[in-house]
């Protein structure tokens, strides 16, 4: 195993268990409470890569951030993801029925039940970096949950989504325009939870920039092998179904450049994704290496 994985999955034990440890019963809990918390937790303990909570904990570690702050960080991003993944699933969205290889929310449980868990998983995050548990630096918090703030909302994965919802009726055919629904889609979480652990420890702006820069290509790497996957993976792998872009007459990179065309731009993005660290020297290497991960990834 790659020292890439290991230390993912060494960060995926600690953030599983904090969020177990969230998402437990109150004493205090009616039928209905155990309903909502059982879907969230439905949601959020059925696995999954735990990429973004990952990439908080290495970038966190590489500025010398505190673990314990990284850990809240990472189960709030993670919260955030599982929420969009949740909505997405709706009817009223991509209508799927298979999620991380188990039963989709809603067909679980219910449609309502499904909205409020997303609801509910949502703001959970936010209360969870305003926690002073997070950081004893009141502006740090502040500056995180902006962050945070943008990258779920209207100018990031909110906003990429419902340009995706556009797409379908109206198919997009400029590379730059889906670059800027994916850049917002999937791109602005992945980029947040590299630049939280410069966030965390009240690093320069030359750091924050620096994984910026990095956090920005390598979501779209991970949107590109996503695209690749939907095309090339099976339901099986994937654990949702795939060929969803095709059906759905959906513009992507790889339905622009072909599958060579849109592998050799992940690989191009790779290297923009390295450069990007130089200025951390030797200490970059194990989080450069989630670019390998990210394009080798079957699921
Ligand atoms: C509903 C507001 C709202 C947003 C939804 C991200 C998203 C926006 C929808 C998910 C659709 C999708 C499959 C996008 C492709 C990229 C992606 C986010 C894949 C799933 O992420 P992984 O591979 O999943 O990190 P795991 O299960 O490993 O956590």
């Amino acid at each position: 195993m790659s020292d890439f994985k290991l230390e993912l999955a060494r960060s995926a034990e600690a953030v599983e268990a904090l969020l177990a440890e969230i998402l437990t019963d109150t004493p205090d809990a009616v039928a209905a409470d155990k309903r909502l918390w059982g879907a969230m937790r439905h949601s959020v303990m059925a696995g999954g890569k735990r990429l973004r909570p990952g990439l908080v904990m290495m970038s966190a570690e590489l500025c010398g951030a505190d673990r314990q702050g990284a850990l809240r960080v990472g189960a709030a991003i993670e919260l955030i993801h599982s929420y969009s993944l949740v909505h997405d699933d709706l009817p009223a969205m991509d209508d799927d029925d298979l999620r991380r290889g188990q039963p989709t929310v809603h067909i679980a449980y219910d449609e309502a039940t499904a909205i409020l868990a997303g609801d509910a998983m949502l703001t959970l995050a936010f209360e969870i970096v305003a926690d002073p548990a997070t950081h004893a630096d009141g502006g740090v918090r502040a500056a995180i949950i902006s962050a945070l703030a943008q990258a779920a909302g209207a100018n990031g994965m909110v906003g990429g989504q419902i340009r995706d919802l556009a797409a379908e009726a109206e198919p997009l055919s400029q590379a730059a325009d889906i670059l800027a629904l994916q850049e917002r889609k999937t791109g602005a979480l992945i980029e947040f939870s590299c630049i939280a652990g410069p966030l965390l420890a009240d690093a320069g702006v030359d750091q924050v920039q620096a994984l910026k820069r990095f956090g920005h290509a390598l979501g779209l790497i991970f949107q590109i092998t996503d695209d690749l996957l939907d095309v090339e993976g099976s339901a099986a792998e994937m654990g949702k179904a795939v060929g969803k872009d095709a059906d759905r007459g959906k513009g992507t990179l790889v339905g622009l450049m072909g599958l060579d065309g849109a592998r050799a731009e992940a690989r191009k993005l790779s290297q923009e994704a390295s450069s990007a660290l130089e200025t951390f020297g030797e200490a970059a290497n194990l989080l450069k290496t989630v670019t390998d991960f990210v394009l080798d990834r079957r699921n």
